[in-house]
């Protein structure tokens, strides 16, 4: 077996999870909850679909820098790497490295949602049929259990800018762990950066509502997963950039003053009262090489396209 093969990731009990943090969050004040329940199925499908938007920038963006310099990023990975991305996606922008990689030896998608494991998965098996993948369904937030290396240089990906949505310390706390998990190797990493908040609001609210449905859709997974009673239409979307923290903020508002029941217990919201569900940070180059080299890694390549959107960084360790 391979050594990979053998990580011992206990795929949480996300039902249960999500019970436990939503309740938490909801008689916090202000209320709020992490992001990473925006991601089931429904949520998944529906970021699917923010990823092919007009507005979202970030996307495409990544994906034509990927395009344009796959081939620098493989040559400084070096041959026969394993591939482990963190937060599966759809298996794209992976496929678009494995193509450019030199005998990759092994590609393992890892993820929260099944689904998305799964397609990542589907996709690279598809395109790759001699790739050994494994598809490993875990919480790649928090401790992961890979067996020590042996011989082959793990490489990691961690595309979308999915760093921006967690708080500055806990980025720095999770770079240091994959800093751990990748030494001998690397990772190639996409950053979101800083820029007009015009086109950052555009892109969190864009004109067919699929980010609102996107947003919504946690209240929604509440009602089919934890017996919860949430009226979607007494709450809106709300999100936008904050320059002091550079970060965009999304938020549900309740309309009204209303109660709720979640799990069983009563949630009182006042009119214009919010739900906090994601930040998404943005940073300067200069302010995610600072970030990478606290955590333990070396800068070696950064690339960013001509409008100054977005980045991707090999960070050495
Ligand atoms: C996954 N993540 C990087 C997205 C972002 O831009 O922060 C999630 C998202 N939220 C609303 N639109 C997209």
């Amino acid at each position: 077996m391979h050594a990979l093969e053998a990580a011992a990731f206990a795929a949480e009990d996300s039902t249960q999870d999500f019970a436990g943090a939503l309740l938490a969050g909801l008689h916090a004040q202000p209320k709020r909850v992490p992001c990473k329940f925006l991601y089931d199925a429904e949520g998944s499908a529906l970021f699917e679909r923010i990823c092919e938007l007009p507005e979202y920038y970030p996307t495409r963006t990544e994906m034509a820098l990927l395009k344009e310099h796959a081939a620098e990023f493989a040559r400084y990975m070096g041959p026969d790497v394993e591939l482990i991305e963190f937060g599966a996606g759809s298996g794209r922008k992976a496929s678009m490295l494995l193509d450019a990689l030199e005998q990759p030896r092994l590609y393992m998608p890892i993820d929260i949602s099944p689904d998305a494991v799964a397609a990542a998965a589907g996709t690279v098996w598809h395109a790759f049929p001699r790739l050994k993948v494994v598809p490993v369904e875990a919480d790649y937030t928090g401790p992961l259990a890979l067996e020590p290396q042996r011989g082959q240089r793990r490489v990691g990906f961690f595309p979308g800018s999915t760093i921006g949505n967690f708080p500055p310390d806990e980025a720095l706390a999770f770079l240091r762990r994959l800093a751990e998990l990748l030494r001998g190797g690397g990772l190639l990493i996409g950053v979101d950066l800083v820029k007009d908040p015009a086109l950052l609001h555009a892109a969190y609210n864009d004109a067919a509502g699929v980010t609102a449905a996107f947003n919504r859709n946690l209240l929604a997974r509440a009602n089919r997963e934890l017996e919860a009673d949430f009226l979607l239409d007494r709450f809106a979307h709300y999100a936008f950039y904050q320059p002091v923290a550079r970060r965009v903020e999304m938020h549900l508002v309740s309309l009204v003053q209303q109660q709720v029941h979640v799990c069983g217990q009563a949630i009182s919201f006042a009119a214009g009262e919010t739900l906090h569900t994601e930040d998404s940070y943005k940073y300067s180059v200069l302010g995610f090489h600072s970030l990478a080299a606290q955590a333990g890694f070396l800068p070696r390549a950064t690339r960013v396209d001509p409008e100054h959107r977005f980045s991707l960084h090999w960070l050495e360790v």
